[in-house]
């Protein structure tokens, strides 16, 4: 497929709209957005950041909940699921990342796979239906471990649906075993892989990876990475990492480029802005500077509601956010608040506030107090019960 450039934040794809203003551009209001949201019209690149950059946050606020309350009503999905962090030990240190460690530095673990199946028991007898397992990338483990770690999580149920690996371990795992991206996944899938988390996308723009994490595979390899996962007829998530050093060009151009490639599969499940936590992190943006706080959060959440228009759900991952945005999150076009989560590393180890886990009860009262409908899902979105 033809995409639009992942380089310069500038970039101009071809057929939509692009970031330098032209005379429309200047032409931009709230109430011209307004008339094409409630028209059911796509918005440009330029209407974006017109957002971003506009105060009228419960303006595009009720824009964005006009929108979900179109697709999704009132109804609000959660999942019953638990993380496994099977290691930290990772070749790479992203400059936003308190979680990676080398092998001899303290606090370096791998879980054997009698660790994962102890927890994806647990996870089972607390009512899971989803484990999810992302990691770092060890320099160590062959192939065969992961497509073990998988087979252990579907040994302890076949019901268990398992959500692993992101597009920049999936790349990892495929040089590992020497194999193309299509017979890994092939591979993976027949040990069980049932689709893949979000993660790892950051900002695709190449000038921000350059600073934020050189060592990761770029945007354009995240991108064709997931465009790979799509075709093997997996399902996946997208996430965008932001308030660090971006701009808001660069999260309009990162939300772009997901449009264009959910366009061609329609692979996507659900969008997710992670809210970057900045302690212990090897960045020291103890300011963050590219941050508006809880403003920013909901902000961010609506615009990618009214912008990522092929998206049936947008995510508010309640770790990183913290519950109380999370629940008022909803008046803001969010329809899906994750999960039950449990045992949380990623977030917690950068300075994350939020508890280490949810229960069900809690998930549908935040829910149901926010004036919605609580309703459990399944990862691939059937709904297994409506509260
Ligand atoms: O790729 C790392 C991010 C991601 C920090 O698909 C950080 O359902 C904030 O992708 N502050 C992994 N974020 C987590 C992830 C995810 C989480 C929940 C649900 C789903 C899903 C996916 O976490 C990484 C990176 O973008 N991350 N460090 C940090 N200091
Ligand atoms: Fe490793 Fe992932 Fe952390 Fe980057 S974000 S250092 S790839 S664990």
């Amino acid at each position: 497929m033809e995409r639009g450039n992942v380089g310069a934040g500038q970039a101009l794809p071809k057929g939509e709209a692009c970031l330098a203003p032209t005379k429309k551009d200047m032409m931009i209001s709230l109430s011209s957005i307004a008339e094409k949201v409630r028209t059911g019209q796509r918005i440009s690149d330029a209407e974006a950041l017109f957002l971003f950059e506009s105060r009228d946050l419960l303006e595009i606020g009720e824009l964005a909940a006009f929108a979900n309350e179109r697709k999704n009503g009132a109804r609000v999905f959660f999942n019953v699921n638990r993380h496994i962090n099977h290691t930290n030990i990772c070749v790479n240190r992203c400059g936003f990342c308190a979680f990676s460690r080398t092998a001899d530095q303290p606090g370096a673990y791998v879980y054997d796979l009698r660790e994962i199946e102890e927890r994806a028991r647990q996870a089972l007898a607390q009512g899971a239906t989803e484990i999810h397992m992302v990691g770092g990338l060890h320099p160590d483990l062959p192939f065969g471990f992961y497509l073990e770690m998988l087979r252990t999580v579907k040994g302890v149920s076949p019901a268990l649906h398992v959500k692993a690996f992101t597009a920049v371990e999936i790349d990892y795992l495929a040089k590992l075993a020497g194999l193309s991206l299509a017979e890994t996944l092939h591979e993976l899938k027949q040990a069980g892989l049932g689709s893949l988390p979000g993660g790892g996308a950051e900002i695709l723009a190449a000038e921000v990876r350059q600073q934020l994490c050189p060592e990761k595979i770029s945007g354009e390899r995240w991108l064709a990475v997931m465009e790979e996962v799509h075709r093997a007829g997996l399902k996946s998530n997208a996430t965008m990492l932001y308030g660090h050093i971006e701009s808001y060009r660069h999260r309009v151009d990162h939300m772009r480029l997901l449009r264009e490639l959910q366009n061609e599969t329609g692979g996507f499940q659900v969008f997710i802005p992670l809210a970057f936590q900045p302690e212990n992190t090897p960045l020291k943006l103890g300011r963050r500077p590219g941050y508006g706080g809880g403003v920013d959060d909901l902000k961010t959440l609506a615009i990618s509601r009214i912008y990522l228009d092929n998206f049936a759900h947008i995510k508010a991952y309640w770790v990183m956010l913290g519950e109380k945005i999370a629940q008022v999150s909803l008046a803001f076009g969010v329809n899906d608040l994750d999960g039950t989560v449990v045992e949380e590393r990623i977030g917690h180890d950068a300075g994350a506030s939020s508890p280490q886990a949810m229960g069900r009860e809690e998930i549908v009262t935040m829910i149901s107090k926010a004036g919605r409908i609580p309703v459990e899902r399944d990862t691939l979105y059937n709904e297994l019960r409506v509260y």
